[in-house]
C-alpha cells in the first residue's frame, strides 16, 4: 500500500484537517427526567437493556473513542446518562444510555416524556448470555414506548457476538428473531416492526449498525443518498460513504449494497488520516491548512484508490474506486466540487423548513444537469 499525495497538495498541506481537540460533548450524569426545552428539541436515541449488556460500552466506543479493552471497567450505571451528539447539522442528537435495571413502575420514570421525543430505542441483548429474561424486556419495554410514541424506531442489538462462531451467530439471530416477533403477536403488537443487528464492539460491525439507526433519523437521508447517486455514477466511482469522521459512523451512502470489507477499508482510512493528523497536526495558529481543495488518497496493491475528500468540519467523502479510472481525478474534483456545493444547501434547507421540500428538490435537479450537461461526462 502505498500513501500518495495528490496534485493538488502544496508544501503547507498538513495532512488530515479534523484538529486533534475534536470531541464530542462530555457525558452529563443527570437524574432529573424532565430535560430542558432545548434538550427536548433534538432527536434522542434510548439505549436499553438488561445490566451488563454492553450499553454503556456500545456509547463509549462509537461516540467517545473508547478502546474495547477499556470498557472491561466501565461501572455499572446507575442513573440516566444524557450524552449530546451535536457534532454536525445532520447528526444533532443526545443518547440516554440508561440503567440496566431500570424500572418502568417506578414513580419517577416518566415514560411520556422518554419515550414522547425519543427517536430510536436501542435494545441491547447480551448473546453470550440467557436471553429469555431479556426477551421478557424488551417485550415490555416496546409495549410501554410504542403506546406513549408509535413513531418511535425499535432496534434490536444481539450483542457480544465476538465471542459466538457463525453458525451460532445466525442460529442466535433466528431465535431471537422468532421469539421477539412471536412476543410481539401475543401482546397484539403485530404491527410493531422491530429491526434485528449482530453486534460487537470489537469489529465494525457496531459502527456500521449505528449508522443505520442514526440514519433512519435523517431526514434528508433520500436527499443525501440521491445526490451520492448521481456524483458515483457519474465519476466512475464504485461506492462512496459520507462519514461523520469523529464517529466513523457513515450517515449515508450510494444504492449500492454495504460490503463490510469496503466500510471497515474507509474507516481505516479515516483513522490513518486522523492519526498522521494527531501526530504531524496543525500548530495552534494554523487554522485553515486543510482546506477546500485538500485531499487524501491511497493505492491499494489491487488497483483500487481510496479517496478522501472533506465535506465540511465534520462530514467526509470517502470513495472506492479502480485505479484506472482515478485518471480522470479532474472530472471526480470537479463532480465532488458539485456534490459538496449540493450537500452545503441541503444543510441550508434545513433551517427554511417550510419550503425544505420545494428547496430539496431544485438542488437536486440543479446537481443532475451540471453533472449530466456540463463538463462531467458519464464514463
Ligand atoms: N465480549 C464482549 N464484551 C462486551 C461487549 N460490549 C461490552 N462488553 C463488556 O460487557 C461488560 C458490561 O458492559 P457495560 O457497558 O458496563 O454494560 P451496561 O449495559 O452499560 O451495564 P449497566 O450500566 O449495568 O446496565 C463490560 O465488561 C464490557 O467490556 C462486546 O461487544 N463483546
Ligand atoms: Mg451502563
Amino acid at each position: 500500500m502505498s500513501f500518495e499525495e495528490g496534485p493538488e497538495f502544496n508544501s503547507n498541506y498538513v495532512v488530515g484537517s479534523y484538529n486533534k481537540d475534536f470531541e464530542y460533548g462530555s457525558d452529563e450524569p443527570d437524574n432529573d427526567l424532565h430535560g430542558s426545552d432545548s434538550e427536548d428539541q433534538k432527536p434522542r436515541i434510548l439505549l436499553m437493556g438488561l445490566r451488563r449488556s454492553g450499553k454503556s460500552s456500545i456509547q463509549k466506543v462509537v461516540f467517545h473513542k473508547m478502546s474495547p479493552n477499556e470498557t472491561l471497567f466501565l461501572e455499572s450505571t446507575n442513573k440516566i446518562v444524557k450524552d449530546d451528539i451535536s457534532n454536525s447539522s445532520f447528526v444533532q442528537f443526545q443518547i440516554w444510555d440508561f440503567p440496566g435495571q431500570i424500572d418502568f413502575f417506578d414513580q419517577t420514570f416518566d415514560s411520556e416524556m422518554i419515550f414522547g421525543g425519543s427517536g430510536a430505542l436501542v435494545f441491547v441483548i447480551d448473546a453470550q448470555d440467557e436471553y429469555i429474561e431479556a426477551l421478557s424486556k424488551l417485550k415490555m419495554t416496546v409495549q410501554r414506548a410504542h403506546k406513549v410514541n408509535p413513531e418511535i424506531k425499535f432496534e434490536v442489538f444481539i450483542h457480544k457476538v465476538d465471542g459466538l462462531t457463525d453458525d451460532h451467530k445466525i442460529e442466535t439471530q433466528r431465535d431471537i428473531h422468532q421469539r421477539a416477533n412471536d412476543d410481539l403477536i401475543d401482546a397484539g403488537l403485530e404491527n410493531v416492526n422491530l429491526s434485528f443487528y449482530l453486534t460487537s464492539i470489537y469489529d465494525h460491525s457496531i459502527f456500521e449498525a449505528f449508522s443505520k439507526v442514526v440514519q433512519k433519523l435523517i431526514p434528508q437521508l433520500p436527499a443525501l443518498e440521491n445526490l451520492l447517486n448521481i456524483f458515483i455514477t457519474n465519476s466512475a466511482i464504485e461506492k462512496a460513504f459520507l462519514f461523520d469522521v469523529i464517529s466513523k459512523i457513515y450517515i449515508a451512502t450510494d444504492s449500492t449494497p454495504v460490503d463490510m470489507q469496503s466500510y471497515e477499508l474507509c474507516c481505516d482510512m479515516i483513522d490513518v488520516v486522523i492519526d498522521i493528523s494527531c501526530i504531524y497536526g496543525l500548530k495552534e495558529d494554523e487554522a485553515n491548512a486543510f482546506n477546500s481543495k485538500s485531499s487524501n488518497i491511497i493505492k491499494l496493491n489491487n488497483r483500487t484508490v481510496l479517496y478522501l475528500r472533506e465535506v465540511n468540519r465534520f462530514l467526509a467523502l470517502v470513495c472506492i474506486l479502480r485505479e484506472d479510472n482515478f485518471n480522470r481525478q479532474a472530472l471526480i474534483d470537479y463532480n465532488f466540487h458539485c456534490f459538496r456545493q449540493a450537500i452545503t444547501e441541503v444543510f441550508d434547507v434545513r433551517f427554511k423548513s417550510p419550503k425544505s421540500s420545494r428547496s430539496m428538490s431544485r438542488t437536486h435537479s440543479n446537481v443532475d444537469n451540471v453533472l449530466t450537461n456540463g463538463y462531467a461526462v458519464k464514463p
